[in-house]
């Protein structure tokens, strides 16, 4: 449902649009993805209320499409957090400490990190993620930026528990995880997160520096995340096209209507995919018949109050926790010393 935004925010929609990839979405070949991998999206398929995992948004095309959705005139967050870095960045250096090692988890352009790491006069940085491939270029690019920085691309998940390199020093570890990540998780695997963060922040000197989206005006969150020009729900259907090729299914994006509302009991984002008419989907190995109407939960993006965040923080083993915000309180950077 269309919900008006700020008349100030409103700018016509020019946001160049990556295009759709050429010969349909019906995938042919065989699926792409890993055993485990299959079982985890037909398993979420075949649930009473059907769900995908927010991380198969993320193909070449999905990055593409959140790349445009974080220009969009509704989507507050990342411009808001660029601001709360640059409007505080001089306490921010002195909290933290300068001349330490920067860790970010999920890192992939590693387009915060330059700020940062330029900020906090840097020694090393790792940027650490799934798809190590796509890390190796950006990381390229960092160097190329930053001469004197110590940068490497580590592949792996740290939600699995990985360790990293023996030549990444112990101390002065800053372990950074912008962009409101956080809110995709629900409070329990959020926490078990902030822990992982912590051991690997636990030599001395460590700590966190972590992006949280605040909770605010209902009409603003809703807005962020179903956009006048459609690129949201663009991005929430290319879903389908990701998990064709991962399973071999074979989902009609265009049969699927985009949803995003604020559930305020759960304070967070829903978004959902739901069938604009009964169908049947098939897959390697399976099906499921939808009705008409009937939805898939694709994504949670909680809001966080401060003081709820601070607490699973300090849950999480951190402590001295510090909050750096814009001027309209939407969004925080925050502080923590493992
Ligand atoms: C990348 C998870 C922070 O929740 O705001 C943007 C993803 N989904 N629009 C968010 C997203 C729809 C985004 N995160």
């Amino acid at each position: 449902m269309p919900v008006a935004i700020l008349a100030h925010d409103r700018q016509p929609a020019t946001i160049p649009l990556p295009a759709a990839p050429r010969g349909g979405s019906t995938s042919r070949a065989g699926p792409e993805a890993p055993p485990v991998e299959r079982a985890e999206i037909t398993s979420g398929l075949l649930r009473g209320s059907a769900c995908l995992s927010p991380k198969y948004f993320y193909d070449q095309r999905g990055s593409e499409l959140f790349e445009a959705i974080t220009r969009l005139p509704e989507y507050y967050p990342t411009r808001t957090e660029r601001a709360v870095l640059l409007r505080h960045a001089g306490a921010i250096a002195q909290t933290v400490g300068t001349h330490g090692v920067v860790i970010e988890p999920g890192a992939g352009s590693c387009d915060k990190a330059r700020v940062l790491c330029r900020l906090l006069r840097a020694r090393q940085y790792v940027a650490i993620d799934i798809s190590a491939d796509y890390l190796q270029g950006a990381v390229a690019r960092l160097r190329a930026a930053l001469p004197g920085l110590d940068a490497w691309a580590v592949g792996g998940d740290i939600t699995a528990g990985m360790q990293l390199p023996p030549g990444i020093a112990a101390r002065d570890r800053l372990v950074f995880y912008p962009g409101s990540s956080i809110g995709n998780f629900d409070p329990p695997a959020a926490l078990a997160l902030l822990q992982r963060m912590h051991e690997l922040a636990a030599g001395e000197g460590g700590g966190i520096l972590i992006g949280i989206d605040l909770p605010k005006d209902v009409a603003v969150l809703q807005a962020a995340y179903d956009d006048a020009a459609g690129v949201t729900a663009e991005f929430n259907r290319n879903i389908l096209a990701h998990v064709n090729r991962l399973i071999g299914a074979d989902f009609d994006p265009r049969q699927w209507r985009h949803e995003a509302f604020f559930n305020t009991a759960e304070s967070r984002i829903e978004m959902h995919l739901a069938a604009c008419g009964p169908q049947r989907v098939r897959w390697h190995g399976g099906e499921r018949d939808f009705a008409g109407g009937e939805r898939i939960h694709t994504e949670n993006s909680y809001k966080y109050p401060l003081p709820v965040f601070m607490d699973m923080l300090a849950r999480a083993g951190f402590h001295a926790p510090q909050a750096w915000t814009d001027k309209r309180g939407w969004y925080a950077l925050v502080h923590a010393r493992a």
